[in-house]
């Protein structure tokens, strides 16, 4: 393998892919993005020319994606609408990408015989109860609740027939949720550090009894690269790192690492069908492919990302004000 397409590489966690890949690989890659609200060229500075393209494109555009499928070895698709409360405002173009785009881009690598590796999420599993053992494995079944979650579920439903109908070369990875660098600040670590960083009080919906299984953006990489060498073909793996905190724990991490009062937080409107639990079991991945997680203190992941805001500031002050604003108009 010497080229890959990556889709959605201007955004969260496809910008820390690419630059995993330039560190950790000789691969060339070529970014397809449309830039859209979530995507900025900015997370992309720095990369080498002579092993990087940059293309501003729609994943929906047919002609766009069957032109730049043969150039390449493999497509890693990462580019999504990704954003729950924004599936409840507006569910349309999640439809459109989420579904549409992924439909897209497998017809031009099943005409053109191309190596796929689909990314995804664990919220195509539903909740799971709060006080309860249990964690998702790779035949939980297909719950998704909200409609980005739904639609992230026929996609990866799509892939999965495009296997088994037309021999595919595919395979998913369904990802717990990430921080680190360069997420987007309408997301809920990125909006509470900036929150602290600008002397307003992070705000947890409900109780803030929820709880995420958190990964940092780094690792998600590194077992993409992983699937994507020696993955099976027609194999899903869930990506994980053992990382289930409440949302009140983690406001209250950040807080102390900002040297405030960890109860210096407000509640706030709940989101509707809010998911109460993801929990991941990455037993297969680890045991499969000998992947293991590098970040394993959250506290000090935790306090590298509010480093990193602190010092980025340029990078996120203009999203800022617009999406307070959005949040304040949903009660938020
Ligand atoms: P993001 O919203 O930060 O970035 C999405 C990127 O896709 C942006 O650069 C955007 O411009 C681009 N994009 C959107 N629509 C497009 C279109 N029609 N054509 C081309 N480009 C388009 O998202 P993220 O958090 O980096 O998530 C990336 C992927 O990882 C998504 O598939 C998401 O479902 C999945 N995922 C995310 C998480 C998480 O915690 N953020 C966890 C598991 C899985
Ligand atoms: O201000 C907030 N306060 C708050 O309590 C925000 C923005 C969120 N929350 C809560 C809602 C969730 O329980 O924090 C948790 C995390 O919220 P999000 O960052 O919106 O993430 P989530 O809905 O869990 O989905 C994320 O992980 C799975 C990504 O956005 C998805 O793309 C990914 O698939």
């Amino acid at each position: 393998m010497q080229r890959i397409l990556v889709t959605g590489g201007a955004g969260f966690i496809g910008c820390n892919f690419v630059h995993f890949i330039m560190v950790h690989t000789r691969l060339h890659v070529t970014v397809l993005d449309k830039l859209t609200y979530a995507g900025t060229i900015d997370s992309l500075s720095g990369l080498p020319s002579g092993r990087f393209e940059f293309v501003q494109g729609d994943i929906c555009d047919a002609a766009l994606v069957d032109s730049l499928t043969p150039t390449v070895d493999a497509v890693v698709h990462f580019a999504a609408e990704s954003h729950n409360d924004n599936s409840l405002e507006d569910p349309r173009p999640f439809l459109d990408t989420n579904l549409g785009g992924t439909f897209t881009l497998i017809e031009a690598a099943r005409k053109h015989g191309t190596r796929f590796h689909h990314i995804s999420t664990d919220e195509v599993y539903g909740d799971l109860a709060l006080e309860d053992p249990d964690r998702f494995t790779e035949s939980s079944a297909y719950r998704p609740t909200s409609p980005y979650s739904a639609t992230k579920a026929g996609s990866d439903l799509l892939v999965r027939a495009w296997v088994r109908s037309f021999g595919l070369q595919a395979t998913i990875s369904n990802c717990s949720n990430n921080y680190g660098p360069y997420q987007h600040v309408e997301k809920f670590i990125p909006r509470q550090i900036t929150n602290i960083l600008d002397g307003v009080r992070p705000r947890l919906y409900g109780q803030g009894r929820n709880v995420r299984d958190w990964i940092h953006v780094a690792d998600h990489s590194s077992a993409v690269l992983k699937i994507l060498e020696a993955g099976r073909i027609g194999e899903t793996y869930l990506i994980g790192a053992d990382g289930e905190r409440s949302n009140r724990e983690v406001v209250e991490m950040l807080l102390e690492i900002a040297g405030k009062s960890r109860d210096a937080y407000d509640l706030v409107h709940d989101r509707p069908g809010h998911d109460l639990r993801y929990a991941i079991d990455s037993s297969k991945l680890r045991r499969e492919l000998g992947w293991m997680p590098g970040y394993r203190d959250f506290d000090a992941g935790l306090s590298d990302t509010m480093q990193w805001y602190r010092d980025n500031e340029d990078w996120w002050r203009p999203q800022k004000a617009a999406t307070e604003s959005k949040y304040a108009g949903q009660g938020h």
